[in-house]
């Protein structure tokens, strides 16, 4: 199964992503996750993510797809996978698409999008902010996100509804019911 998580910052998707692969048994690919590694290894692809990541605003289309791509051509991708954090606007969308069919792999099944409202969101980050210290979970940089995430991730909605794959799924409750809602909504 290829499955795409999407939602706003801090909705979720690296939680319930994590609990899609002990179900599943496919990997999940997380951009944010590639991202930081690199930064914190100081590799020349991290200097080059870490201000904008940063500042709150999204990477590269190139590097985040060269990062994508790479990772789906390992074997344990062939059979399915997560995508956790991509694609995040319109372009990694097609690019995506295209590229599944180039490498002769199946196209997405499911899109599945986390709601979460906004306050919600502003809380869960604040306390990550807490706990994990992340540069990006500043109060400012947590609204531009959200605005980020408005302008070039929520038309991801429309497109994935417009190829029958789009699923909602109610982001707030526990863990578990969270997650029954995914495995209810993906079949
Ligand atoms: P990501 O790493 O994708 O960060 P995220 O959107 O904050 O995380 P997520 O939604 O996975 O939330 P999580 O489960 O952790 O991106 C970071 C940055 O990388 C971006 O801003 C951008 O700069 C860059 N980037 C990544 N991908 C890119 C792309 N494709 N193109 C361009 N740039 C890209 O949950 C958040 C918190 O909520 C956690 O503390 C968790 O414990 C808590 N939580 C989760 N579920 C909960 C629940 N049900 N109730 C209460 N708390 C919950």
């Amino acid at each position: 199964m290829r499955i795409v998580l999407l939602g706003a910052p801090g909705s979720g998707k690296g939680t319930q992503g994590e609990k899609l692969v002990a179900k599943l048994g496919i990997p999940k690919i997380s951009t944010g996750d590639a991202l930081r590694a690199a930064v914190a290894a100081g590799t020349e692809l991290g200097l080059l993510a870490k201000a904008a990541m940063n500042a709150g605003k999204l990477v590269a289309n190139e590097i985040v797809i060269g990062i994508v791509e790479e990772r789906l051509e390992q074997a344990d991708a062939k059979p399915g996978f997560i995508l956790d954090g991509f694609p995040r606007n319109t372009e990694q969308a097609k690019v995506l698409d295209a590229m599944l069919l180039r490498h002769g792999q199946p196209a997405i099944d499911k899109a599945v999008h986390l709601q979460v409202e906004d306050e919600e969101i502003i809380r869960r980050l604040h306390l990550r902010a807490i706990k994990e210290g992340r540069h990006d979970d500043k109060e400012d940089v947590i609204r531009h996100r959200i605005e980020v995430y408005n302008a070039e991730t929520h038309p991801l909605l429309a497109y994935y509804e417009a190829q029958h794959k789009l699923v909602t799924v109610q982001g707030v409750g526990s863990l578990d019911e969270i997650f029954e809602r995914i495995l209810g909504a993906i079949g």
